[in-house]
């Protein structure tokens, strides 16, 4: 079906009921600020954007990340591209084992995580590694509804979990701990509510969530394995097989991914490049209403 949000028609075929939507481009360029405002409006239906075939250049994946916003190069793990410091290079094979095969929203540790990250395929294993996307409104509408209300009081702690890992095997405690303190550790609502959408979406990760606040340590890894369960549940799910060249853009916030590490010991690199701020989230009304021309 063609899609005509915001002003320029693309064509936008969903991918599953619950999450992710594959957009035809045709020869239209990121550069087109009418197209930055349908893609965004598409984001925020849609959650997950897959682009086949884009443009190769670091400096498209750039632009196209800058339509959704200010970029960042601050990641305290990764290599940034040599020729452009806000492009993250995500290279696994051979003794690199990947690091993402675990459900998480990105950078949940700080007090105000990336709003989007734009994600493209440059070298891929001849099978495998694919990646897997949950929609966080699908995961928590499904629960029942006696215990969304018990978590809408309940705030977790997040941290940087495994990648904590590197710190210590380089410098033992002292490192690990330095480490944690400049990544930073941030306390999160349970379940948020999208500053776009309004609507209540799960807000804890495998990945980054420790620890429920005033509970018992067994009562909050018992409550926090039983939502990543609901989180693991395939009907909240995307799956994509990459092609060189796929871009994948997601909205950091309603979303989680999971990078399936079943490709050792060939070679996988990604180049990604976050997003920091929703600067249109600030346009939308109260109630949600999105104030493009969706029709
Ligand atoms: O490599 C992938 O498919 C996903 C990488 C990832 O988890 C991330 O960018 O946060």
């Amino acid at each position: 079906m063609p899609y005509r949000g915001g002003i320029v028609p693309v064509t936008i075929d969903r991918l599953t009921p619950a999450i992710g939507a594959l957009v035809h481009l045709d020869d239209r360029t990121v550069s087109d600020p009418c197209l930055a405002e349908t893609l965004y409006a598409a984001l925020i239906d849609h959650q997950v954007l897959v682009l086949r075939d884009f443009s190769r250049s670091v400096n498209d994946l750039v632009a196209l990340a800058e339509a959704f916003g200010p970029v960042t190069n601050d990641h305290h793990e990764y290599q940034s591209h040599p020729e452009s410091r806000d492009v993250v290079v995500l290279e696994w094979g051979g003794d690199r084992r990947p690091d993402a095969a675990e459900w998480h929203a990105d950078m949940t540790y700080r007090a105000s995580p990336p709003f989007a990250s734009v994600l493209q395929a440059v070298h891929l294993p001849p099978t495998g590694g694919d990646t897997l996307w949950a929609s966080m409104y699908s995961a928590f509408e499904a629960l029942p509804a006696g215990l969304q209300d018990e978590l809408a009081s309940l705030d977790a702690v997040h941290d940087m979990g495994a990648f904590r890992t590197s710190a210590y095997r380089a410098g033992g405690l002292q490192a690990m701990s330095d480490a944690l303190v400049a990544a930073g550790s941030a306390v999160h609502p349970i379940v948020a509510h999208h500053p776009v959408t309004g609507r209540p979406y799960l807000n804890v990760s495998e990945s980054f969530t420790r620890f429920v606040i005033g509970l018992s340590a067994p009562e909050s890894a018992r409550l926090l394995t039983m939502l990543f369960d609901q989180i693991n549940r395939p009907e909240h799910h995307v799956r994509l097989r990459w092609e060189p060249g796929t871009v994948a853009i997601w909205d950091n916030r309603a979303t989680q991914h999971y990078a399936v590490a079943d490709y050792l010991p060939n070679r996988r690199v990604m180049h990604r490049v976050a997003v920091t701020t929703d600067v249109r989230a600030a346009t939308f009304s109260e109630s949600g209403e999105l104030m493009t021309q969706t029709s």
